[in-house]
C-alpha cells in the first residue's frame, strides 16, 4: 500500500485517510496533538514541523541569527529513519569509492554525494534548498560536497580556523553544511564556532589562528585552543549545522567513530574574482560531476549555470 503525505491544519480531515493506509504527517499544530495521534493510531508517524508556516524557510530571526553571528543549528531536520538511510548509503560510498586516506582511522571524499543516486538529493531538497536561497540569493551556486570518517590527525582535534581565512576583503559569501552521523558534545567533537567571526574587523584579529598548529592558541591568546570563548554545537543525528564559511571554527576530542557529510554552496559569483575564488578552493565548474554539469533538474540547472557561465568566458 502507497504512503501519503499530508500536510495538516484541521484534524479532521486525515482521520479517515489514516484508517486506510499508513500516513506520513507533517503536523502544524503543537507537539502534544502529534503525540496524541501517534498514540490512536499505529498507521501514522508525525514528523515535527521545522518551521510554522509549513515550509522550510527560516524565519526572519534566524536569517537575523546568521547574518551576526555566522552559523545556525537547525534541529532534528532529518527522521531518524532518513539518517540511517542516509548513514546506510555513507557507509556504502566509504567501503567502495576509492578515497584520500591519510591513515588507517581516515577516510575522506571530495565530491562525495555526487556518487550516490539517493544522496545526491539532498541539496535540492527543500529543507537545504531554501534556507540557501534565503541566506545566498538568487543564482546561488553549488560548492562540492565532503565525505569524511575518522581523524586526519593524532590529536583527534582540528585547530581553530576559517575555511576561506584572509579572504574576507572579498564580501562574498559561501556557506558550508555539516549533517553529522554522530551524536557530539563539547568534549567529544562537537563543532566549536567563534560567533560573529565571519564579520571583518573581527575575522582579521583571529587570523593568526590559521597556523593551526597545537600552540598557535596559547602563542597568540595565551589560551590553549580548547579554552578559547566559543559556542559548542552539540548535535544528534538528524541536526544540522549551517556555517560561514568565513567563521572560525575547530574541534576537539574527536571519537572513533565521527562520520560526516558537508555541503557547500556559494552565492552567485558575480565577477571574474568570485570564480577565482571559488577555483582556489576547487569550486569551480572543472570540478562539477557529470551527474550534476547535464542535469535536467531545474533547482541543480540554477545552482550549476552560474559556474558554467564563467567556465564560457574564462576557461
Ligand atoms: O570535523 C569537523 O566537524 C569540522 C571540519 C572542519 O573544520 C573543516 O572541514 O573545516
Amino acid at each position: 500500500m502507497g504512503r501519503s503525505c499530508v500536510v495538516l491544519t484541521h484534524i479532521e480531515t486525515f482521520i479517515h485517510s489514516c484508517r486506510k493506509s499508513p500516513t506520513q504527517i507533517y503536523f502544524r499544530d503543537s507537539d502534544d496533538n502529534g503525540k496524541a495521534l501517534e498514540d490512536m493510531f499505529d498507521n501514522i508517524h508525525v514528523h515535527k514541523p521545522t518551521s510554522v508556516t509549513g515550509t522550510n524557510m527560516l524565519s526572519a530571526q534566524q536569517v537575523n541569527h546568521f547574518e551576526a553571528f555566522g552559523f545556525l543549528l537547525l534541529r532534528e531536520l532529518y527522521s531518524p529513519e532518513e539518517m540511517a538511510e542516509l548513514s546506510r548509503e555513507v557507509a556504502v560510498l566509504m567501503e567502495t569509492q576509492p578515497a584520500k586516506s591519510d591513515g588507517p582511522d581516515f577516510w575522506s571524499l571530495a565530491p562525495f554525494i555526487e556518487h550516490s543516486t539517493t544522496l545526491i538529493d539532498l541539496p535540492v531538497d527543500d529543507r537545504i534548498y531554501q534556507p540557501m536561497e534565503q541566506l545566498l540569493g538568487n543564482g546561488f551556486t553549488w560548492g562540492g560536497s565532503e565525505g569524511v570518517s575518522g581523524s586526519f590527525n593524532e590529536t583527534n582535534d582540528h585547530q581553530w580556523h576559517s575555511d576561506r581565512g584572509g579572504q574576507i576583503d572579498l564580501s562574498y559569501r559561501r556557506i558550508k553544511i555539516m549533517i553529522y552521523l554522530q551524536s557530539m558534545r563539547k568534549e567529544t567533537g562537537a563543532l566549536r564556532v567563534i560567533p560573529g567571526s565571519h564579520h571583518a574587523p573581527f575575522h582579521t584579529m583571529l587570523l593568526p589562528l590559521q597556523e593551526q598548529k597545537q600552540d598557535t592558541s596559547a602563542g597568540v591568546f595565551g589560551a590553549a585552543g580548547g579554552d578559547l570563548p566559543c559556542t559548542t554545537l552539540e548535535v544528534d543525528p538528524g541536526d544540522v549545522v549551517v556555517f560561514d564559511h568565513y567563521l572560525f571554527h575547530a574541534v576537539y576530542g574527536k571519537q572513533e567513530m565521527r562520520r560526516y557529510v558537508a555541503l557547500k554552496f556559494a552565492a552567485k559569483p558575480e565577477t571574474e574574482v568570485h570564480y577565482e575564488a571559488l577555483r582556489a578552493h576547487r569550486q569551480d565548474a572543472s570540478t562539477l560531476h557529470e551527474s550534476l554539469r547535464h542535469s535536467e533538474h531545474p533547482r541543480v540547472k540554477g545552482m550549476v549555470e552560474g559556474l558554467l557561465h564563467w567556465e564560457t568566458k574564462l576557461g
